[in-house]
């Protein structure tokens, strides 16, 4: 199985976690989004990462349907099946994934827009969903167990990100998630490798 990734993205490190949690050996590919290759758009109309393209051809994405494969592939090492343990994994993975696609916006803000063009107010609206998640993950992480579930995947993969894009933010403001990444860390020894980081030059 072939994964489109790219070394900073947060959602491609949270499903290349999850395949060596699930013992699911994949070829990695990196992929330069903003360039829109043929063979991202070929595999997923969306022209956003991650994507896994199976031996067969077949195509699947984003990454929670990703996650939610390699979970049935495993025999469901990273999903709780009762419904109270799945509810607090899917749902913090939910919070941690909506952290990012807001932070993301204000990213691609400057990123995408010339200066004229930006929206401060709306960027301040995507920074304040942010803060409320932020906020909300504090209590949730402590509803996760203690064996490893997708939502520790999903948190660990926002945090990471958020640490290497908003330098300061997540240890100065939010202790609490910092300690539980360093925790985290200790816990997967994998993360170091799988973190999001930035792309070789
Ligand atoms: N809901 C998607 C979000 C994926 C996503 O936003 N990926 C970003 C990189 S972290 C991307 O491909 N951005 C390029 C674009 O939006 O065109 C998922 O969970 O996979």
């Amino acid at each position: 199985m072939r994964l489109y990734y790219s070394a900073p993205s947060p959602f491609a490190a949270k499903v290349r976690m999850a395949a060596s949690h699930c013992g699911i050996a994949i070829e990695t590919v990196p992929v330069d989004t903003t360039a829109e290759p043929d063979e991202l758009i070929t595999a997923n109309p969306l022209g956003k990462i991650p994507v896994l393209v199976m031996d067969d051809g077949a195509t699947v994405y984003d990454s929670r349907v990703i996650c939610a494969l390699f979970d049935r592939l495993s025999g469901n090492q990273m999903v709780p099946q009762a419904i109270e343990p799945w509810r607090i994994a899917a749902t913090v993975e939910a919070t941690a994934d909506g952290i990012v696609d807001a932070l993301i916006l204000s990213v691609y803000e400057v990123r995408y827009r010339p200066e004229d063009k930006r929206h401060q107010p709306w960027v301040d609206k995507q920074l304040r969903k942010a803060d409320r998640g932020l906020a909300t993950l504090e209590q949730q992480i402590l509803e996760l167990p203690e064996n490893l579930t997708i939502g520790h995947f999903a948190v660990a993969a926002l945090l990471g990100w958020a640490t290497m894009r908003f330098p300061g933010k997540i240890e100065g403001e939010r202790p609490q998630l910092a300690a539980w990444l360093q925790r985290f860390e200790q816990q997967f020894p994998a993360y170091a490798d799988l973190k999001p980081s930035m792309p070789a030059s």
